[in-house]
């Protein structure tokens, strides 16, 4: 079976109850970008990949779509493997993994239905029906954020995570102190996320004051180097997010001892095949981590849902979803959605995603 057609839309998601705010980033409304590819058999797939804004990470909606147009017509004929289309990938266009992943995402859709099986199956297989979810609270007033934190810990989550940087660091240390009182003795697990916000001063400084709360700390700073130079000051455990963009990274990350986990997103790593890959080496070294993403509609939270449902569960987060924030779904029926902080892993061939292209309009290019 091979690639006959790749056709590329492109999609607005409004942000629900908008802004949602991070150190580096303030985002009202996400253009995402669709991938459907077609076999010589007839049969469709559908990839997607959705950047935060343009300053969260090195990613941009027309990045991706000029990528992926680079990328096309060296994939017409490819047969329908996901490997051998990651090297066709590679030989087309050098890096822009975020890109790739929309292309990755639907083969293993494509695949999963030709053969029938769940694209968990493709991924080694799931072994659970229900997911986790962690839910992430965007920079805030400290006593609004704390309400939250009481209100998620209520609706079912486990896990949380709390936007901070960008401000005065005394407040940001005020915010995860109130939201710990609130939370402390819940059982609730807590990441406190700088996306790369802070200086290394400050950082060490939320650490220091903060010596009784269990947190994790996410991608306090920006550079690779910054997170070397924390490691060895902090009693905390350190989680990498941003800083990893390919393997490479996750291995000498893992390697080293620099980290004691990640936060990971399926399409920043380049798909699902890398993120399969990825998932063994945290295994084989016992690295906790998430499987998420910056964002995305139902496609993105079905390839999220998947690979987690494919993860040990002891060392699985969490699954983090924008679907709380998006109106709406991309078919008749709603996409995976998070109830009582859990999610239900999809079960239908290939993503197990309805999608009724209607709603995208005409394709912005198409080979
Ligand atoms: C909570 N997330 C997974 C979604 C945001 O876009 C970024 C993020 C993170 O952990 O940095
Ligand atoms: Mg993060």
């Amino acid at each position: 079976m091979k690639i006959s057609s790749i056709e590329i839309y492109r999609h607005d998601l409004p942000v629900k109850n908008g802004p949602y705010k991070m150190a580096n980033a303030e985002v009202w409304s996400l253009q995402t970008t669709l991938v459907r590819l077609t076999s010589d058999t007839g049969l469709s797939g559908w990839g997607e990949t959705c950047p935060v804004g343009p300053t969260y990470a090195e990613a941009h909606a027309r990045g991706a779509q000029a990528a992926l147009q680079q990328m096309a017509p060296a994939l017409i004929g490819v047969e329908v493997q996901p490997l051998t289309v990651v090297r066709a990938m590679n030989g087309a266009l050098n890096g822009h993994n975020y890109a790739k992943a929309a292309i990755d995402i639907a083969i293993h859709d494509l695949l999963g239905k030709d053969l029938g099986v769940s694209a968990a199956t493709l991924l080694g297989g799931a072994i659970t029906e229900m997911v986790p979810s962690y839910y992430a609270l965007g920079v805030g007033d400290p006593d609004e954020i704390a309400r939250l934190a009481l209100e998620k810990q209520k609706e079912g989550y486990q896990r949380l995570q709390i936007k901070l940087g960008g401000r005065p660091v005394d407040v940001d240390i005020e915010s995860i102190r109130k939201v710990w009182q609130k939370i402390a003795g819940t059982g609730m697990r807590l990441a406190v996320d700088g996306n790369r916000g802070w200086t290394t001063r400050d950082a060490l400084r939320v650490c220091r004051e903060c010596p009784d709360i269990p947190f994790v700390l996410e991608q306090p700073s920006n550079r690779i180097e910054d997170l070397e130079k924390i490691r060895p000051q902090i009693q905390h455990a350190l989680y990498m997010d941003e800083s990893s963009v390919d393997l490479a990274t996750v291995i000498r990350a893992a390697g080293t001892g620099l980290v004691d986990g990640f936060g990971m997103k399926v399409t920043r790593i380049g798909g699902l095949q890398q993120m399969a890959a990825f998932r063994d080496i945290c295994e084989a070294v016992n690295l906790p981590h998430t499987c998420d993403d910056a964002w995305g509609g139902d496609i993105i939270s079905a390839a999220c849902t998947l690979i987690a449902a494919t993860v040990k569960p002891s060392l699985l987060e969490g699954v983090w979803l924008a679907a709380p924030m998006i109106e709406g779904s991309y078919g008749p029926n709603e996409g995976v959605r998070i109830r009582d902080g859990h999610i239900r892993v999809p079960d239908s061939p290939g993503l197990g995603v309805e999608i009724d292209e209607i709603r995208f309009g005409a394709p912005i290019a198409a080979w």
